[in-house]
């Protein structure tokens, strides 16, 4: 995004009255860590979840996470574009994405697993299921997303943070990565047929995937012996 309308977009956010300018600055600063605070919620509560279950027999059900805190410029880019107040209360109360793990697994059944037991604690409380899985987008998309809210704990409250989930396979990420990277390239030569290339390959990795929960299973079989 260019430096004019990053600006432009700040200018809207803040008061006219400088002192008041420099008290929504130190705000802004304290959500922004307070939902990078809530990455860190999360992102613990996997790892022990990995931890567990690998010595349990479960090999590593999770094979990386990552995550990002959405930067202020996308966050008002997306407040302007979706038609939401410019305002710090305005991100709380409408955007679900400013905090975002992406958890990647080798097999889908340890998708729905892990997606499970975070469920299922006690202090997480899910706002919103798409499962892209069971029912991918029309190019091919295939993630499992969750809006879950987390409660942080800070010197002198308890605050409940929306952080997104996305937890998919290696191969579903390799292509969204790779979808991804079409859809940001605007005049695309070949676009049709690029999207249907990417189609194709998106249910020839769905077809892999559970073949590989197949080949799994078979091996398991075996060293059990
Ligand atoms: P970016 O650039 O990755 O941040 P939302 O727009 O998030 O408020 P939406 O689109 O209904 O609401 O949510 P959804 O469908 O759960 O998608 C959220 C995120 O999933 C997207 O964020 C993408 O990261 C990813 N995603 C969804 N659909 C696709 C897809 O078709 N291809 C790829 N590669 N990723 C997808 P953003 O903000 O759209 O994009």
């Amino acid at each position: 995004m260019k430096e004019e309308r990053k600006v432009e977009l700040l200018e809207e956010l803040l008061p006219q009255d400088p002192v008041e300018r420099v008290k929504t600055l130190d705000e802004l600063d304290i959500l922004l860590m307070r939902y990078e605070s809530a990455i860190r919620e999360i992102r613990t509560k996997f790892e022990i979840l990995n931890d567990e279950l690998s010595l349990l027999g479960h090999q590593n059900p999770i094979a990386s996470i990552s995550s990002r805190r959405k930067t202020l410029s996308g966050i008002l880019e997306k407040l302007k574009r979706q038609g939401f107040p410019m305002t710090l209360e305005s991100i709380e109360e409408n955007l679900t994405d400013v905090a975002g793990i992406r958890i990647i697994c080798s097999f889908v059944d340890d998708i729905y697993k892990v997606a499970k037991m975070l469920q299922q604690q006690d202090d997480i409380k899910v706002l919103l299921i798409k499962d892209y899985i069971a029912k991918p987008k029309p190019n091919g998309y295939r993630s499992y997303h969750m809006i879950v809210e987390v409660p942080v704990f800070f010197s002198n409250e308890k605050r409940p943070m929306k952080v997104e989930v996305q937890i998919r396979t290696i191969a579903m990420d390799f292509w969204a990565n790779l979808e991804h990277r079409m859809r940001y390239k605007k005049d695309i030569e070949a676009a049709d047929e690029i999207i249907d290339e990417l189609k194709e390959c998106a249910d020839n990795i769905a077809a892999t995937d559970e073949k590989m929960m197949i080949i799994r299973e078979k091996i398991r079989s075996v060293s059990s012996d």
